[in-house]
């Protein structure tokens, strides 16, 4: 593997082709740290297990994990997923993992991000995120990919592509304080361009109400093909996601993309209002320096936040009352793949869903 030094993916020729292109498997990291995951992670360890299944049978999956846990792992997860020893601060590696880019001529590489646990000292969520932020360069590494280093702190799922020169991201996020304070909003969409190869950004505002990743996108859009975005929405007017999704509603319909098109929007359904219970709050343990899970707080629910993987889409099943209607919703978004339910309030317990928690190496064949 050789870091690619003064120049860039755009500058190169490749591009970050969207999720719902051909993928040649996907990454994961398994959970354990006890003061995000309650009972030692057992439970989301479980959830871990069955999104690792759900998508091992449409293409190989790998499982980084910790030395401490390598054994664990490896027993509780089925042999078709690949177990590969790699240190890690926790278990998201959507924001950890590379976002790999390709150049229609059969090569593959990496842009490796700066990672600094969603906002650094300012209002990251950890101290400290070395291991994480080593992540990406480790399986670049593995995957044969050559990488970028980027010069900005950003996490995959602050970003969705369409793959044909469009990337989404919230203004909550990217210009947030803990991460490129330093730069403008000009110079961070100069570095998405230069980064991911698209041509054009779409700016919404805010990201889900009280998400802890300062409004990741990928908590609040799925994109389901060019053209076509899957929005959060709440009927409740008197819920603040309202106000949220209706701004980012306008937004999206206001827009264009890359090619030209006006942008489709499918409302999915918002769970909940999920709140933490007492006896999930004291599983967590309580340490210094790290967000308290308190009871009654409510999580950053979202339908939005599933996978899509070659042939299917894997969706989070939160709340009984809404599970159904948000994958007759996905399963008409994606006609062509089967859309599976596993059970993800144990992810969400977390902070975050399936999304954050799968990371897609794209077929290095990809025009
Ligand atoms: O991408 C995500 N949603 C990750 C959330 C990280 C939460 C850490 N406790």
């Amino acid at each position: 593997m050789t870091t690619t030094h003064g120049t860039t993916p755009a500058a190169d020729g490749f591009r970050m082709p969207a999720e719902f292109e051909r993928h040649r498997g996907t990454w994961m990291v398994w959970p354990e740290r006890p003061d995000n995951w309650r009972l030692g992670a057992k439970p989301a360890q479980e959830a871990f297990v069955a999104v690792a299944t759900a998508i091992a049978e449409s293409e190989p999956v790998t499982m980084a994990v910790s030395a401490r846990q390598y054994e664990n792992c490896r027993s509780l997860l089925p042999d078709a997923v690949r177990v590969v020893e790699m240190s890690n601060d926790d278990s998201w590696m959507r924001d950890i993992g590379p976002t790999f880019v390709v150049d229609g001529t059969g090569r593959l590489r990496g842009v490796d991000w700066i990672f600094n646990a969603w906002g650094g000292l300012v209002d990251g969520l950890y101290f400290p995120w070395a291991l994480d932020d080593a992540v990406a360069r480790k399986v670049c590494e593995i995957e044969g990919a050559d990488r970028y280093r980027a010069p900005i702190v950003l996490e995959g799922g602050s970003i969705h592509t369409d793959g044909e020169g469009t990337l989404f991201a919230t203004e909550e996020c990217l210009l947030s304080a803990g991460r490129n304070p330093e730069l403008s909003k000009e110079e961070i969409e100069a570095e998405l361009r230069a980064y991911t190869g698209v041509t054009k950004v779409v700016w919404l505002g805010r990201g889900v109400y009280l998400d802890e990743t300062n409004g990741h996108v990928d908590n609040l859009i799925n994109v389901a093909r060019p053209g076509l975005v899957l929005l959060t929405w709440t009927e409740d007017p008197d819920d603040p996601q309202a106000e949220i999704s209706l701004d980012a509603r306008r937004r999206l319909e206001s827009a264009t993309d890359a090619a030209g098109r006006s942008l489709e929007v499918v409302t999915l359904p918002s769970p909940g209002p999920i709140l933490i219970t007492e006896e999930e709050s004291g599983g967590v343990d309580v340490v210094k320096g790290t967000l308290p899970r308190r009871p009654g707080d409510r999580l950053a629910g979202s339908y939005a936040n599933a996978y899509v993987c070659n042939g299917r889409v894997v969706v989070p099943r939160l709340d009984p009352r809404f599970d159904d209607e948000a994958l007759e919703i996905y399963a008409k978004a994606f006609p062509d793949r089967s859309v599976v339910g596993v059970p993800a309030r144990e992810v969400l317990l977390g902070g975050g869903n399936i999304h954050c928690i799968t990371q897609q190496v794209p077929d290095p064949d990809l025009a």
